[in-house]
This record gives structure tokens, sequence and C-alpha cells, in this order.
């Protein structure tokens, strides 16, 4: 699941996963049970979330790679902000091959600017997230989605896994707009 901040991937990959029994990994949750436990990790990497910037890909690279190895019962898993960088993509390419495991589909969720800015403004009232409560980080995040996350788009239709879906109108439309991808790879 693929998209800016604030593009309803969580939103969407909760249900996605529910529905097609797969695991839903996002990176994002991972990192923030970090913080919260107030692990070395977390502490280490609570400055670079807070600032909207990307923590580094081996980090997050060997947070995935432990998840798919610890996982049994499921058809496959949905990956929610993850890959972020075209290093993430070609290390999480690499390490399904050795598993005997391909990525089958890449949904990139497609939302302007002032809606993620509206949308992640009001998460901010209820998130007690650091990097949604100010303009200036959301400004970055979404700048650094466009330099350095965006150009996995690219690699994705490189591989003919990509395919756009209109992020904008309700949670249920989307989800069915999502659904409607992925029947036609099951
Ligand atoms: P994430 O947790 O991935 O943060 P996000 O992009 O803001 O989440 P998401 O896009 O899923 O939010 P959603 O749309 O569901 O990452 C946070 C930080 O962790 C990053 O900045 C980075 O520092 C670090 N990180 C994570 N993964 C990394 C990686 N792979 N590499 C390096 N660093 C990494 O929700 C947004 C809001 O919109 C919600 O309030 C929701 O209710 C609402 N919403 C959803 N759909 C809607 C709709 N259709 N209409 C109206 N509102 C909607």
């Amino acid at each position: 699941m693929f998209g800016p901040p604030g593009s309803g991937k969580g939103t969407q990959s909760v249900t996605l996963a529910e529905k097609y029994n797969l695991l839903h990994l996002s990176t994002g949750d991972m990192l923030r049970a970090e913080l919260k436990a107030g692990t070395g990790l977390g502490k280490k990497m609570e400055a670079i979330m807070a600032a909207g910037e990307l923590v580094p890909d081996e980090v997050v690279i060997e947070m995935i790679a432990q998840k798919i190895d610890s996982t049994t019962g499921k058809k496959g898993f949905v990956f929610d902000g993850f890959p972020r960088t075209v290093e993430q993509a070609e290390a999480l390419q690499k390490m399904l091959e050795v598993r005997g495991m391909k990525i089958d589909l890449m949904l990139v969720l497609e939302v302007n600017d002032v809606e993620l800015m509206d949308r992640m403004k009001k998460r901010a009232l209820v998130s007690g997230r650091a990097d949604d409560a100010d303009e200036a980080v959301i400004n970055n995040r979404i700048e650094v989605y466009r330099s350095k996350t965006e150009p996995v788009i690219e690699y994705g239709r490189s591989t003919g896994v990509s395919r756009q879906v209109d992020g904008v109108g309700s949670i249920e439309d989307i989800f069915d707009r999502l659904c409607s991808h992925i029947e036609t790879i099951i």
C-alpha cells in the first residue's frame, strides 16, 4: 500500500488485511511501538520521526524481515509505509525472492496536498503524534515523500505491479476501488 503521508494507507490496510487474511505490516506502527515502549531503538528514532524524516533503511528492513519469518497462518502481507526508498524496495524484492515470494500488487493512493494537510491536522487532535502537530513537519513529510519515496513508484511501474487509485472520497468507496484491483489477481 503506497501513497503520501495521510493518504489513507493505514486506514485501508487494516480492513484489506482482514478481508483477505493478510498480515498488516506498518513500519510506522512498529516504530511508534518502539517509541512508546522506550526501547533503545525507539529513543534513537524519536527525533528523526518528530522531524518527519525517514529512519535509516537498515532499521526498517530488519524489522520487516523478522516479521515475515515469524508469521504463520496468513495468505500474505500488506506492507503499509514500506518500502519508502528505492533501497528498501530492492531489499524487499530480494528478501521475498529468497523466501519464494513476490510482490503481487502495488496500490498507489493519490491524494492532493491540501487534502493531506487537512487530514493530518484533524488526526493531530486525537493522535498525539508529534509529526502531525506541526504544519512545517507535515510539509517536510510530504516533501520527503516526493523526493525519496515517489521514485519507488517508478520501480513498481518497471516491474508491472503498480496501480494508481483515487484516494479522495469516502473510506468505503476507496476500499471498493482497492478491492477491485486485488480481485484481478486472486
Ligand atoms: P507512517 O505511520 O507510515 O505515517 P503516515 O504516512 O502519516 O500514515 P498513513 O498515511 O498510513 O495515515 P492514514 O492515511 O491512514 O510513518 C510515520 C513516520 O515513521 C515517517 O514519517 C518516518 O519517520 C517513519 N517511517 C515509517 N516507515 C518508514 C520506512 N519504511 N522507512 C523510513 N522511515 C519510516 O491516516 C491519515 C488520516 O486520514 C487519518 O486520520 C484517517 O482517519 C484519515 N483518512 C483516511 N482516509 C480518509 C478519507 N478517505 N477521507 C478523509 N480522511 C481520511
